[in-house]
């Protein structure tokens, strides 16, 4: 059997998409190999074979037997048309796939606004970044008017929720409680979806200790 390979880092969003599909997939005799989040605070040497695989040097990188995939939009897409076990994560026809395709660089563009306001230390910033944030929420908040279905794509999960959903888990674990601010609750339809994720088992087996996930964003802050 060809061996499948998860380099990944507990901490990153991006593995986390990742780790979720090779669960929902049903993928067998997987292996995570699992960096220290110590890397990503730039505290520890990345390893050279990771440098050797992704010439951009992150997590995530799948191995599928000496094949080596980079771009987490990629390796979810690649495991999902290599294995057809499990949950079917994408649509079969080109318009329903490239409406999924969509949402992720949707999500790319606009979900990483949260970071410049959960690192910022500079108050006189946080208007702006909030703005930012919040424009983004309502953004995405809105594509849940323009379909019908309880999911990014309409009636199912596709990869478009797995890629979201690890942002959405840091904005309540991390950034809500280091801002001091429920972000989320003034976007109903998102708060209505997210709730609806913790019933993914793939995603809710994904997660790492909570705790453990603010810990390390503090001491990215911090860094
Ligand atoms: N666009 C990439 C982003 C991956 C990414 O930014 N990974 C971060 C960790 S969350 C990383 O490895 N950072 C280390 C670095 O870039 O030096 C993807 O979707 O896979």
């Amino acid at each position: 059997m060809v061996e499948v390979v998860l380099w990944s880092c507990g901490a990153c969003p991006y593995a986390q998409r990742a780790r979720i599909v090779l669960l929902a997939k049903e993928v067998p005799n997987y292996k995570i190999n699992d960096l220290d989040n110590d890397i990503l605070l730039k505290k520890k040497e990345k390893p050279q074979e990771l440098l050797r695989k992704n010439p951009y040097g992150a997590v995530p990188v799948l191995d599928h037997g000496n094949h080596s995939i980079y771009e987490s939009a990629i390796i979810m897409t690649y495991l999902e048309d290599a294995f057809p076990g499990g949950v079917r994560l994408l649509p079969s026809d080109p318009k329903g796939r490239s409406v999924v395709s969509m949402l992720i660089a949707d999500c790319d563009k606009k979900i990483t606004t949260m970071y410049p306001l959960m690192f910022n230390k500079d108050e006189a910033k946080t208007e702006e970044f909030e703005k930012n944030f919040t424009d983004a929420l309502q953004f995405l908040d809105d594509k849940f008017n323009n379909i019908s279905g309880d999911y990014f794509a309409g009636d199912e999960i596709t990869l478009a929720d797995v890629a979201f959903v690890p942002f959405f888990e840091r904005i309540k674990v991390a950034v809500e409680p280091l801002r001091g601010k429920k972000y989320l609750e003034n976007f109903i339809n998102l708060n209505n979806w997210y709730k609806r994720m913790q019933s993914f088992q793939p995603f809710v087996d994904s997660r790492m200790e909570q705790s453990e996930m603010l810990e390390f964003y503090k001491k990215y802050i911090n860094k």
